[in-house]
């Protein structure tokens, strides 16, 4: 199957040596200084979700907030050339770079990212967006890969509300989501995957002796306006300056596409880690993830 094919099919694709070895190592020493920076904070901020034992001495981040923002080597990474190409053959020659995260999963710990589409966070006025995952670090099946659900952008939006209030995570049973399909994207450092914005997926805690480092770009076609959170893209200024490829318009698409709006918010809305918590505090999609992997 063709990389087109197999994105159009399946909803994601993954390929090797996206970026070269002077890059990743580029990729490695930016994310290694922002870590080294974390040290200066002891509570979650606009920079960075810390987890519960980060300490000065031992830093321990979950997650590196807008690092486009943060570092002028992801800022580059954001219109790298390769990318760029392979997203105008997965959603158009007009695009917009809308978010930017870098998920840190530290050695024998890492919190799970349980099951949920990132179209149920952020709906637009039509489903031309995916998200792109850099591999920092070499990723295997055992230091916690992003998982994908084949097929699953296809068909309506899955039920991300609990007791009433949007927990940004799925309940794979009520859903009757097979999870023994998940595909493991794996690969070396500079490897990058491309999921369609309405893909399944989620990961579990790291439980190997290797950090997993994951950068993710979020990107959508130009004519796609989004019905939430106009604010992640900026000001109209900024979001003019977000289109990476081609050209703005005033005239979004209207698709039909099935939308669940994302609220009301749980109590603490700020990360997807925080908005998880909402539904694991009264049950344990954690145990339904490590059950995929094995
Ligand atoms: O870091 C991961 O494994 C998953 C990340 C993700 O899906 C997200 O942050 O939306």
């Amino acid at each position: 199957m063709s990389m087109i094919e197999e994105y159009k099919q399946l909803g994601f694709t993954c390929i090797e040596a996206v970026f070269n070895k002077k890059e990743v190592l580029d990729l490695q020493h930016a994310t290694d200084e922002l870590i080294e920076q974390s040290r200066r904070h002891n509570v979650s901020n606009e920079k960075f979700d810390l987890e519960p034992n980060h300490s000065t001495k031992n830093p321990r981040v979950q997650r590196i907030k807008v690092p486009h923002k943060q570092h002028p080597v992801f800022a580059e990474a954001v219109r790298n050339r390769k990318i760029l190409e392979i997203l105008s053959k997965l959603i158009g020659k007009n695009i917009r770079f809308r978010n930017s995260k870098l998920n840190i999963k530290a050695a024998n710990e890492g919190a799970a990212v349980d099951w949920h589409q990132d179209w149920a966070f952020y709906p637009h006025t039509n489903a031309d967006l995916l998200a792109v995952g850099i591999m920092i670090d070499d990723v295997d099946e055992n230091n916690a890969p992003l998982m994908i659900v084949p097929t699953s952008h296809e068909g309506k939006t899955l039920n991300h509300h609990f007791q009433g209030v949007f927990s940004g995570s799925v309940n794979p049973d009520s859903e009757k989501i097979d999870l023994s399909t998940a595909v493991k994207l794996t690969g070396p450092a500079g490897s990058a995957s491309f999921h369609h914005v309405k893909a399944l997926h989620g990961s579990s805690p790291n439980f190997s002796s290797r950090p997993r480092r994951l950068l993710l770009f979020e990107y959508a076609s130009a004519d796609a306006w989004p019905l939430v959170d106009f604010e992640v893209y900026g000001d109209f200024h900024e979001f003019q300056e977000k289109i990476v490829l081609g050209k703005s318009t005033l005239h979004p698409r209207n698709e039909p596409e099935h939308i669940i709006m994302p609220f009301p918010r749980p109590p603490n809305p700020d990360s997807i880690y925080r908005i998880q918590e909402f539904r694991r505090q009264s049950s344990s999609p954690t145990t339904e993830l490590q059950s995929a992997v094995t």
